[in-house]
């Protein structure tokens, strides 16, 4: 029996349909019109100020129009003050999403995607495990001809402890069978995408699956997804919460709650949750 399922694998295609791209050189494109960015941050108080520092050097030469949007994950230590104090110093660029209490990483990205209002919009981590600047890669391939409608990058040498690799690989393979979800590195928080392809998606997971759901909601409403490689580094401040159980089980949960959903009911299943785009901004109120 095909674990896929008819309803999920008529709309998912081949894992093949996700195109690998060599990994061009970063910066090596023209830069977009707009574009926004965003990342989430939970108790960042050592990196929130790096990270957008570097954002406000890196992404001039990307786009001419661009926005940077923290989402602070009801933090505990000094990120939401921080926050506050970059997006004051820099008005026009640097906005705030505050999250009252900690939501979860899938609630932070529903938040920065809500928040986001540009036509193109992309994301990093707030742990500065990616550079700003290689979003020039994501970008790159969005440009090729193919028109791919999002990118994701792949991280080229995880720089995390070998178990999460070993989650990682796990995960992958739960993904293939239940889901049909060809994506090499489903997690990789370095993601690009048209605005437009995210109409009608909408998300229910607060966790750490919701990577996992946008992209094979996007794949069942038959948007391209190509995908780069990336360069990874180390966390070299703040403390990683990824694997921790309580993260590990709500993914654990949400994964089977959606693949329950799916089989029982797949249209019902893709219209639940919340709608994963908040208003656009008309280029004349800009
Ligand atoms: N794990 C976790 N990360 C969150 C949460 N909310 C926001 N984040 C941010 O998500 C990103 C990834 O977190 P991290 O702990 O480094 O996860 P890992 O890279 O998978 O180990 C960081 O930018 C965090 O600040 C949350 O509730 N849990
Ligand atoms: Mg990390």
């Amino acid at each position: 029996m095909n674990p896929i399922g008819p309803p999920i694998l008529a709309a998912m295609k081949s894992p093949d349909d996700f195109a690998a791209g060599e990994a061009p050189s970063a910066g090596s494109t023209a830069r977009v019109p707009e574009l926004s960015f965003f990342f989430p941050a939970h108790n960042e108080e050592e990196n929130i100020e790096a990270l957008v520092a570097e954002a406000l050097a890196a992404l001039p030469s990307l786009a001419e129009r661009f926005e940077i949007i923290a989402v602070d994950d009801g933090s505990r230590d000094r990120t939401p003050e921080l926050a506050d104090r970059l997006a004051a110093e820099h008005a026009n660029v640097v906005r705030v999403v505050h999250h009252e209490a900690n939501r979860g990483y899938g609630a932070a990205l529903q938040s920065g995607f809500q928040a986001a209002r540009y036509s193109l919009v992309c994301f990093t981590d707030g742990d500065r495990q990616f550079r700003v600047a290689d979003l020039g890669r994501l970008l790159e391939v969005l440009g090729r001809p193919e028109q791919p409608d999002i990118v994701v990058g792949y991280r080229l040498r995880r720089a995390d402890p070998f178990v999460r690799i070993l989650y990682a690989r796990l995960y992958r393979v739960a993904l293939r069978l239940c889901f049909g979800l060809g994506a090499r590195d489903v997690d990789c928080a370095c993601k690009l995408f048209r605005r437009d392809a995210l109409h009608g998606v909408r998300l229910e997971s607060g966790g750490a699956f919701l990577s996992a759901e946008l992209l094979i909601k996007l794949r069942a409403r038959g948007r391209r997804i190509a995908q780069v490689g990336i360069p990874h580094y180390p966390r070299t401040a703040g403390q990683a919460s990824g694997a921790n159980p309580r993260v590990i089980l709500r993914a654990v949960r949400d994964f089977w709650r959606l693949r329950i959903l799916l089989w029982a009911n797949r249209r019902a299943a893709l219209g639940r949750g919340a709608s994963v785009l908040g208003p656009a901004v008309g280029a004349e109120t800009l």
